[in-house]
């Protein structure tokens, strides 16, 4: 018998936002791109874009839902949404129509519902399409189906965990290969946890698109052939990024209190969740008395990672090249829930910057053929269960 009660808890608590120094000073360096961004936001889509209800926002395309999350992009002005809720949205050109035939899913609170919404790399041919969601037994469950009319054609269950995920993506590593990541709960975690490799839970997950396992996959510890599990140790990975020149997959992941964290994710990897944290537990303990290089020799490190006093909640992750805001490309877009900012990390400086700053819980940020960017937002309270909406920022012209 599962406990959601403590996750509906956590969500709630865990807003408390801090705006620190360093976040002044970085804040300072853009001031000129502030400053001319709610000009952008005013710059576009005048008339009303959506069936479901009025859009009176500048740059808002679609709004009215309640956590808008998992954007994929069909082209410069189509693209697939989900919603918490337990929904699909196709968005045609200002239109937006529910996808019919989503399977039910259940949510409580802010959890559960449709994580994800991608489509798989042959879409402009096969029209397939791939869900994450917790089902309606609150078992994440992945499937995929034909985009057909906005109904959801040949459905089939590719994936069915007996377990509940906070936060999953699908990424793509190729036509064959996506990888799913699946978010275990706050501190006390349920157990059996992220380190136990007989748990979905706290875990990346590498699947073939039909849901097989790979032949590849690693033969982790303890077991004898490949299983589903691509890297173990996360505690709540809602950002995943896939590289395809640098064959490298990027993985961001809550911490408790501070400990925020980047990864560069590989095969068998332990990303060392709960043995070690650079957070702290909600009432202040430490996670864990292991040191940090204790940690590095049983575990592989964060990249990056954000302490206490530099709190981002992670959510959807994108690497941007070739986007209108020229100022933002060849850096890291990081959607964070806690403080509600978009931010964007810069591998080469190690420099993080507020580049739109107390926009909404950003969840997924997705790039336009034309070089715009769609960022999905909400405001993270069922209280305000009609605040999850998708904004275009416009570059200047
Ligand atoms: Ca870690």
């Amino acid at each position: 018998m599962r406990n959601f009660s403590r996750y509906e808890t956590r969500g709630r608590g865990m807003v408390s936002s801090n705006d620190r120094t360093p976040v002044t000073i970085l804040l300072r360096k853009h001031l000129r791109l502030l400053a001319v961004l709610p000009v952008l936001l005013w710059s576009c889509h005048a008339d009303d874009p959506t069936a479901q209800s009025g859009v009176t926002e500048p740059g808002v395309l679609a709004s009215g839902y309640w956590i808008a999350d998992g954007i994929a992009v069909i082209g410069e002005s189509e693209f697939l949404f989900a919603d918490r809720g337990g929904a699909v949205y196709h968005y045609v050109g200002g239109r937006v129509t529910a996808v019919r035939g989503i399977p039910a899913s259940k949510t409580s609170e802010v959890y559960g519902g449709v994580l994800d919404v991608s489509l798989h790399p042959s879409f402009p041919n096969s029209r397939l399409v791939y869900i994450a969601y917790n089902d309606a037994a609150y078992d994440l469950t992945v499937a995929r189906f034909e985009l057909r009319d906005d109904r959801a054609e040949n459905l089939r269950v590719i994936y069915k965990s007996a377990e509940f995920s906070i936060g999953s993506r699908i990424e793509w590593e190729d036509s064959s290969r996506f990888f799913l990541s699946f978010g275990v709960g706050g501190d006390p975690y349920p157990a059996p946890g992220p380190q136990n490799l007989s748990s979905d839970v706290g875990k990346i997950h590498r699947l073939m698109a039909d849901g097989q396992i790979p032949t590849d996959n690693p033969i982790l510890p303890g077991a004898s052939k490949p299983s589903t599990i691509w890297s173990y140790g996360h505690r709540n990975p809602q950002g995943l990024y896939y590289d395809a020149l640098k064959r490298t997959l990027y993985a961001t992941e809550h911490g408790p209190l501070g400990g925020d964290e980047l990864n560069i994710v590989v095969a068998g990897g332990n990303y060392g969740w709960p043995l070690f944290s650079y957070g702290l537990n909600y009432d202040r303990t430490r996670v864990s008395d292991m040191s940090e290089d204790a940690a590095r020799a049983v575990s592989i490190l964060p990249v990056k990672f954000w302490g206490p006093d530099f709190r981002v909640a992670p959510s959807g992750l994108l690497f941007v090249e070739g986007s209108q805001f020229t100022s933002w490309n060849g850096a890291f877009l990081i959607g964070a829930l806690n403080p509600q900012h978009l931010l964007r990390y810069d591998p080469a400086t190690r420099e993080t910057e507020i580049v739109l700053r107390n926009v909404g819980r950003v969840r997924d940020i997705a790039q336009l053929p034309s070089g715009k960017l769609l960022i999905a937002v909400d405001a993270g309270s069922p209280k305000q269960s009609d605040r999850g909406r998708i904004i275009e920022l416009s570059p200047p012209r």
